[in-house]
């Protein structure tokens, strides 16, 4: 079993997204603590399975961030499931989940998965749209939401969504503040190596996504400035 806390750096790819062999050499050989693969929208049974598959070459552990029930497959190493804290639409919350349960809990070894609490705070990102997330929120409230997180429904990962955008440090400070046992993911905008050293000396682990895409040789020095603190 993976100890999430000794992660610092999680590379997201995008199966919806286009990457060339080399490209993905680079990624999955950087030192990155895991490759999850993920998205908002077209994410299908066969591009995830497609891009695993490529992943898979490569020694790093590879997780699968279920984002819809039919793209779900066996042969990822981790499974995380995200329950959207801050979304308006119990379906995020709890509902598709159940039907997962219902339709296939006899599948599901308990030891992989990983269920992620997620406060959504770009009100422009996709999956703050997707998910009906109020995003709105005071300080108070983001921390009432780690809180609730760690203490009511003992996750073991609080998940800050930036998605697409650089949050506030301080934020992600103060949240880390209420936190004992959760461990606290960052992500969004992260797309320079001075970023990720700011963010990473407040969250526990840094997940990088799009930067991959637009700046490759950016997104490679994300995984040292998050290992060196
Ligand atoms: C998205 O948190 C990740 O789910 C990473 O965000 O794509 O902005 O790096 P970016």
């Amino acid at each position: 079993m993976y100890d999430l806390r000794t992660w610092r750096h999680v590379f997201k790819l995008d199966p919806n997204k286009e990457i060339d062999d080399l490209s993905l050499e680079k990624i999955c050989e950087s030192g990155t603590d895991c490759i999850m693969i993920g998205g908002t929208d077209g994410v299908t049974l066969e591009n995830v399975l497609n891009l695993m598959a490529r992943v898979r070459r490569y020694p790093v552990p590879c997780a699968l961030e279920i984002s819809n029930i039919d793209s779900i497959s066996p042969g990822f190493d981790l499974y995380f499931i995200p329950t959207v804290l801050n979304s308006q639409d119990p379906n995020w919350i709890i509902g598709h989940h159940h039907q997962a349960i219902k339709e296939y809990g006899h599948f599901i070894d308990w030891k992989e998965m990983v269920v992620e609490g997620y406060c959504i705070l770009n009100e422009n990102s996709k999956v703050a749209k997707l998910t009906g997330a109020k995003t709105d929120l005071s300080l108070d409230d983001i921390e009432a939401y780690a809180v609730m997180a760690e203490k009511m429904l003992r996750l073991p990962v609080f998940y800050l969504e930036y998605s697409g955008t650089y949050g506030d440090p301080e934020v992600v400070q103060c949240v880390k503040e209420q936190l004992e046992e959760s461990v606290l993911f960052y992500g969004g905008g992260i797309t320079t190596a001075e970023l990720a050293r700011e963010v990473i000396t407040h969250a526990d682990v840094i997940v990088v996504g799009n930067v991959i895409y637009d700046n490759l040789q950016e997104a490679l020095k994300t995984v040292k400035a998050a290992k060196e603190l």
